[in-house]
């Protein structure tokens, strides 16, 4: 699978979010996949990628972006600054890729670096995750350094139909995109319960309800805490929440208030998510919109059905009745009575499980997902829609 003989390794720059977040994740992980096939790659971000710090791949750097806040600006120039370190890194590492995981600031950011060095110019592939383009639809302000960023990228993806379509409309650009979706290290996620840690948070008799988000107000985590004392009415269950973000306070307060604050376990931003994950009976996504939902595919990799909400891309990921259930944004009840489904129909709920497991490695496959990345690298490139 790696580079063939002919072809030399490349030399790749990613651009990312150094945080917890879906973009910052899927980014290091096809980073790392590359550098395990023998090409050459370079983190540039604000901080150490969070899935970056418990690994030693080799051919492997990570270049800090410095910001300095100086009092006549309002906040630190970061976009500025991650150029100037681009521009560096490209002439220093003869950089023939960068990949930029989200159109604004980072695309931004290499098309600006990519007109400051001489000789050669790298590839700019540019990923859209979902939160560049729906800020531009709250905010037009950044309408247009979206839409420039995308149009002066050689090579644009987005990890689902849903935000292709999105940023077509939302944005009128008519360029070429393509869609690769993300995928799941199915050796870190994977089913096999364990049940000393299952028995931290629930008995035998209980089901285990599983949640992990950033707990941004998008994500609707209070109607996970709703769905929760929904389902308590009838069948004993235990939520586990990962993740923080503005929303936990409220999601807390409603669990009290709803009298089941005893059953809701707040872990914080717990890094080893997958030891949690395969433990739980099922998992929940109920977000207002979503470009993709890694969390869900996480889950489907570790054998847990998945009952999430109709938005956007999560209906690319969760099939309705085979690897988990999806009903309409904010239906608590429609939620709560999906999850009786699975209490009440054990080999059900095995079966979607088996099913999730399966889905995960095949419509998600890392193998896939590199091929195509490496192909959108190297291969000469139509810019025009449906070329
Ligand atoms: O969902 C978030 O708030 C985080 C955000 C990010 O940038 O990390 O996630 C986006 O990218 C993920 C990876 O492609 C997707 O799985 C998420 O669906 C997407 N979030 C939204 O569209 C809200």
């Amino acid at each position: 699978m790696g580079h063939l003989a002919n072809d030399p390794p490349l030399s790749i720059a990613v651009l990312l979010h150094g945080g917890a977040g879906g973009s910052g994740v899927v980014a290091t992980e096809t980073g790392l996949r590359f550098a395990r096939e023998g090409h050459d790659v370079h983190f540039v971000a604000n901080r150490v990628p969070f899935r970056l710090m418990d690994r030693s791949e080799p051919n492997v750097w990570f270049h800090q972006v410095e910001t300095l806040a100086y009092p006549l600006f309002d906040a630190p120039l970061t976009t500025l600054a991650e150029a100037s370190k681009l521009a560096e890194v490209i002439e220093t590492h003869r950089i023939d890729v960068i990949h930029a995981h989200y159109a604004i600031p980072h695309a931004t950011a290499a098309i600006l670096a990519r007109g400051m060095v001489e000789g050669p110019k790298p590839r700019v592939v540019t990923t859209l995750h979902g939160t560049d383009v729906t800020l531009v639809g709250m905010d037009r302000a950044y309408l247009r350094a979206t839409r420039h960023a995308i149009n002066e990228s050689d090579v644009v993806t987005a990890v689902s139909h849903f935000l292709r379509q999105e940023t077509i409309d939302e944005l009128g650009v008519k360029r070429r995109i393509e869609v690769v979706p993300n995928a799941v290290d199915i050796t870190r996620f994977h089913p096999g319960r364990q049940p000393e840690i299952r028995a931290r948070y629930a008995s035998d008799d209980e089901f285990l309800l599983l949640h992990v988000s950033n707990f941004r107000p998008l994500k609707r985590v209070c109607d996970v805490v709703r769905t929760l004392a929904n389902i308590n009415t009838t069948h004993p269950t235990q939520l586990v929440m990962i993740g923080d973000g503005p929303e936990q306070p409220k999601a807390a307060s409603l669990a009290a208030e709803l009298g089941v604050r005893d059953r809701v376990h707040f872990l914080g931003a717990f890094p080893k998510v997958e030891d949690i994950m395969r433990t739980a009976d099922a998992f929940m996504l109920v977000s207002e919109h979503e470009a993709f939902g890694l969390a869900a595919l996480e889950a489907m990799a570790s054998g847990v059905p998945v009952v999430a909400s109709q938005a956007g891309g999560l209906r690319e990921v969760v099939e309705d009745g085979e690897t988990g259930f999806l009903r309409e944004t904010r239906d608590v009840a429609g939620y709560a009575n999906a999850l009786r489904t699975l209490f009440d129909e054990p080999e059900r709920r095995q079966r979607m499980a088996v099913a999730a497991r399966r889905r995960a490695e095949t419509v998600f496959s890392e193998d896939d997902v590199f091929a195509s990345y490496l192909r959108l690298y190297r291969e000469p490139y139509p810019l025009a829609q449906g070329s």
